[in-house]
């Protein structure tokens, strides 16, 4: 029943932000994408009496949707210079608080929102505490789609194990980030300085942005079944 136990931990996880979220009284909020993050919409969507003078900033479509099926007004990150507070999840977190993200494919935004935030929540269940980032997932690298080829032959001259991420098992095509960036997930080679790969990786032309986030942290929650940790 591991399944339910994590579902429990994301949730306790997810409610502690709203908690912090409403205690703060934030008015301008990022929220990130996952299935973290939703039990955080909605269960900020039950709680949030009036709608009126909040605003929320989506790092994805897909949590723009959500936000408007609560009835929450959203704005395009194009349209702030920042937010107060950004709540996300991720897929790896250190002892440090650096992660990995970019399982959803939005980690772009998501690092643009990271970094304009005043402050940054980010919610995980126990499970995505690792030893070392990229026991467990590779890294996304999001990547121009007229560079993919360059890009793919960089990285493998770099010594990298790179795939294109496809969805459907390849019978829909590479996966498609909302900005229009096709994703290629990099093996992290286990004696690798993620910092450093990361920022190589990013040097490439074509390149977008990578999904190692390091230094944005400044509250990581952690839910398991039957407490949080901050
Ligand atoms: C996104 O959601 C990603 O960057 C990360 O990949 C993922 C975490 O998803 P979940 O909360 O479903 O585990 O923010």
């Amino acid at each position: 029943m591991i399944g339910v136990e994590t579902e429990v931990a994301k949730r306790n996880a997810a409610y502690r932000a709203v908690d912090i979220v409403l205690e703060r009284g934030y008015k301008l909020i990022g929220v990130g994408t996952g299935s973290t993050v939703e039990k955080f919409i909605e269960e900020l969507s039950k709680r949030l009496g009036a709608r009126e003078g909040v605003l929320f900033v989506p790092s994805s479509i897909s949590t723009a949707l959500l936000l408007r099926r609560e009835g929450f007004r959203v704005l395009d990150a194009s349209t702030v210079d920042f937010v107060e507070v950004y709540v996300d999840g991720a897929d790896e977190v250190s002892e440090d608080g650096s992660m990995i993200k970019g399982g959803g494919a939005a980690m772009t935004l998501e690092k643009i929102l990271a970094y304009s935030s005043l402050f940054n929540v980010f919610i995980v269940d126990y499970t995505k505490k690792v030893k070392r980032l990229g026991e467990r997932h590779p890294l996304p690298v999001e990547v121009v789609p007229q560079a993919l080829n360059i890009v793919l032959r960089k990285l493998k001259s770099m010594g990298l194990e790179a795939d294109v991420r496809v969805s459907g098992r390849g019978k829909y095509g590479p996966v498609v980030s909302d900005l229009g960036g096709v994703i290629v997930d990099v093996r992290v080679p286990e004696k690798a300085d993620l910092n450093e790969l990361s920022e190589t990786i990013e040097s490439i032309p074509g390149v977008v942005s990578t999904g190692f986030f390091k230094g944005f942290t400044d509250l990581l929650i952690v839910g398991y079944s039957d407490r949080v940790e901050e």
